[in-house]
């Protein structure tokens, strides 16, 4: 047969293309269009005027990183693993995510290599359900490193992006370092992602909140109003400038940074931003949901950066999206179960004695429940939400109009493919491409349904999306020619996933209008 699988009917998506086309697939690869004597053998998938779309890249997802390396560095232990990370984000359509490998400033983690390696091994301990990568997180400007291990990240395991942090003690660099690490990834073709927040300014609010006794959930917003990530934006940038190096800013939240972005986008600079669904989907009001403002139910919804004060800037990030500002839509999925030790309750019972009250045995749950010890600042930083990224974007965005689905595309799957140097292996739908599809439910024949967190496949007790109306999901999502997930059956097996080695940034450098002034900083320091 010519053909192992035909995808019929359907409306095809491309990032700037929607047809009605079929699709067959031959081994792991993809043929766009094709004669309809060529089907006789192959499997069929009916796609019934479905959107057959790439299949999501997901280019922002934590798993695997444990109390010492979790996102804060101050403690949370992932809930998901390789194994129900990647169950959960091919059941939302998703088909390739890149993870973080975390160095620490504990000595045994000063190699990158050695970072890499051990989470390597915890990817394979598992295996995923879908092909994954990493960007490496520094959080050190050791030069030897640096110089020595930069380029075998690059060469032998295709890692050609670092995510550098602003804010958080125990990982974040000083502007001295942040050049530093800057210029040895810029000479080695690695992007720079920036965990953009100023963090001496969330220091001194913590501690005015807290010397108020304002310790509930719902102070981690007021601990981090909007300057906070606008002047860490606007400060990265005129570090990226200086040296003329591209810059990619992480989990974008406010209208302030998106200002700051735009502006020196539309300068010429090659600024590239990520949004993420909470900061479209959840507003400080959020983080006073449950019954009170004081109750620490609402740690769920406790991610950095926060989410707006209200709908406003949900509606200034959309603009982005359409206008684009924002390269790429993520998730920032960085699971902690609520009602676990190594969940949000970690930080109270786990960091802080002058907090902690009674011992941790004595502690009954409602207690907590109930904030009767603990802060905000204890709590780990990040909401699960890899699964509900692309039927979130799709009701919110596309059936809404305020995206094109060829926007969509783009968003979710081809300019993280670019950016990330997967293209056109994955993002596309092009002759010789990965067979990574996802198909929706053809218009108006899935009822809109209310999510429950029972609904989804992480590791995880709750969803910050519970009780939201969803209007489509993911009918079938195909991972380089296997069909993982039908009509609501998982399929794919947790070793179906491949490590993949990645190439540099395809969305160029744009520094075609820099001006040759021999004078200007990067015309001698890169040298
Ligand atoms: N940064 C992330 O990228 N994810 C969660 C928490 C954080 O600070
Ligand atoms: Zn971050
Ligand atoms: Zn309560
Ligand atoms: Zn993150």
């Amino acid at each position: 047969t010519k053909f192992d699988l035909v995808i019929l009917n359907g409306v095809v998506v491309t990032a700037s293309d929607i047809g009605k086309f079929d699709i067959g697939i031959k081994g792991h690869t993809l043929t766009p269009s094709f004669s309809a004597e060529e089907i006789a053998g192959a499997e069929i998938v009916d796609a019934e005027g479905g959107m057959v779309m790439p299949g999501g890249i997901d280019g922002h997802v934590h798993l695997c990183q444990d109390l010492k390396t979790g996102p804060l560095g101050l403690g949370g232990e992932c809930a998901d693993n390789f194994e129900t990370g990647s169950r959960s984000a091919v059941c939302g359509g998703t088909t390739t995510i890149i993870t973080f490998a975390t160095q620490t400033r504990a000595d045994e983690d000063r190699s990158l290599l050695k970072v890499v390696e051990a989470y390597s091994a915890r990817a394979e301990a598992t295996g995923s359900y879908i092909d994954y990568g990493f960007h490496v997180i520094i959080v050190r400007d050791d030069e030897d490193v640096l110089e020595t291990e930069l380029p075998v990240l690059v060469e032998q395991w295709g890692i050609t992006s670092c995510k550098l942090f602003m804010t958080y003690e125990t990982m974040r660099l000083q502007d001295y370092q942040l050049l530093d690490v800057m210029l040895a990834a810029l000479k080695h073709s690695i992007t720079t992602m920036i965990h953009a927040e100023n963090g001496e300014m969330i220091q001194w609010l913590t501690e005015k909140l807290e010397s108020k006794g304002m310790m509930a959930p719902y102070y981690h917003a007021l601990s981090r109003p909007q300057s906070v990530e606008g002047e860490a934006a606007n400060r990265t940038i005129v570090l990226a400038e200086l040296i003329e190096s591209p810059i990619l800013f992480v989990h974008v939240g406010s209208s302030a940074s998106a200002a700051v972005i735009r502006a020196a986008q539309t300068r010429g600079y090659p600024v590239f931003a990520e949004t993420c669904p909470q900061y479209l989907n959840l507003t400080w009001e959020d983080l006073k949901r449950f019954h009170s403002p004081t109750c620490f139910e609402n740690s769920k919804m406790i991610c950095s950066p926060p989410p707006g004060p209200d709908s406003s800037d949900q509606d200034s990030l959309y603009l982005g999206l359409h206008n684009g500002t924002f390269t790429i839509f993520s998730s920032d999925h960085c699971p902690f179960k609520y009602d676990d030790p190594h969940g949000k309750m970690v930080g109270i019972l786990e960091h802080e004695p002058s907090m902690r009250g009674p011992s941790r045995e004595d502690i009954s749950f409602p207690e907590l429940a109930h904030n009767k010890v603990g802060s905000f600042r204890m709590i780990p930083n990040g909401i699960p939400g890899v699964e509900t990224r692309l039927p979130l974007l799709f009701t919110r965005g596309i059936s809404t109009g305020r995206i094109t689905p060829q926007k969509f595309v783009e968003l979710t799957s081809t300019n993280p493919a670019k950016l990330y140097g997967l293209y056109p292996r994955k993002g596309a739908i092009l002759p010789g491409s990965d067979a990574d599809i996802v198909i929706w439910h053809p218009e108006g024949t899935l009822p809109p349904f209310t999510l429950e967190n029972k609904h989804l496949h992480h590791n995880v007790d709750y969803t910050p999306y519970e009780g939201m109306k969803f209007n489509n999901w993911p009918r079938y999502t195909i991972l380089r020619g296997k069909v993982m997930w039908a009509n609501g059956v998982l399929l794919g097996k947790p070793y179906d996933g491949e490590y993949l080695k990645r190439g540099p940034n395809q969305l160029g450098k744009g520094v075609a209008h820099f001006k040759k002034d021999p004078r200007r900083v990067a015309a001698w320091v890169r040298e």
